[in-house]
């Protein structure tokens, strides 16, 4: 009991998102936490704060019932939240989250989590007017991206593993987008863990519309400035989906996915 009592004086308890890290969301509050605001909201489903499935604690961030649009068909169901990160975050951001998707892996572009940084020479903040990179699924496997600003996003370039989408079970996923990437000229690939192992990527691609072979050029970063997570698909989900995010976390350094 004394032990038990002890732990109890120290919140946060929750598994994986302790103190330490830069910034950690373990959704404990029981609702949206500080700081973070809706932002897309297009076809049915929700996103929300709930109690139905957590890995730490007894809250996560719910994609509830995402669904809308058809498979090989733009737009799709998006359930997002965004983030402004302080001003001095740094241009080379780590993260992690844990999910849990079910019942099916989507074939469409199911985007996850994304960072975003002003371009080169800019000060144009706006949401719109940023670089970005992003950790996602496409057709039922793990991906990840770098893209010009939004709309339209692209050409962008993609990078997609050879590891399928895990289903019914808690995963962690981690990201290093380093957009600094010490002399080279352009900001690093993206990289992505799963349960500890780095993921690679047998098929690289431009992706564009109308198609182009030539890359963008991935522009380096001074500082990221926003963060937008949930769930957003490019092209249509004809199966209603859900996804839990918990424990999620991003900073200059390596988060890991065990408790410290
Ligand atoms: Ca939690």
């Amino acid at each position: 009991m004394v032990v038990l009592c002890l732990a109890c004086a120290h919140r946060p308890s929750s598994p994986g998102c302790s103190a330490g890290e830069t910034l950690c969301w373990d959704f404990e509050e029981g609702r949206l936490p500080a700081g973070w605001t809706p932002h897309r909201d297009e076809f049915s489903g929700r996103l929300v704060v709930d109690d139905t499935r957590a890995h730490g604690g007894r809250y996560s961030l719910h994609a509830s019932q995402l669904v809308g649009g058809r498979e090989g068909e733009q737009g799709g169901p998006k359930k997002t939240v965004r983030f402004e990160l302080p001003g001095d975050f740094g241009p080379v951001l780590w993260g992690r989250v844990f999910v849990y998707t079910t019942p099916a892996r989507p074939a469409s572009h199911a985007g996850l989590f994304n960072a975003r940084y002003p371009r080169p020479g800019s000060d144009d903040g706006a949401f719109q007017a940023l670089d970005w990179y992003e950790v996602a699924t496409y057709q039922e496997k793990y991906m990840a991206l770098w893209h010009p600003p939004e709309p339209p996003g692209f050409p962008e370039w993609v990078q997609v593993s050879d590891t399928p989408l895990v289903l019914d079970q808690w995963v962690c996923l981690e990201w290093l987008f380093d957009a600094a990437n010490g002399e080279a000229p352009e900001a690093a690939e993206p990289r992505v863990w799963l349960d500890g192992v780095e993921l690679a990527w047998p098929r690289k691609f431009v992706f564009s519309d109308p198609p182009t072979d030539t890359p963008p050029k991935r522009e380096k970063a001074r500082s990221f400035t926003v963060l937008e997570t949930g769930v957003f698909l490019y092209q249509g989900l004809s199966v209603p989906t859900d996804w839990w995010l918990d424990d999620l976390a991003v900073g200059g350094q390596r988060v890991g996915c065990s408790p410290r």
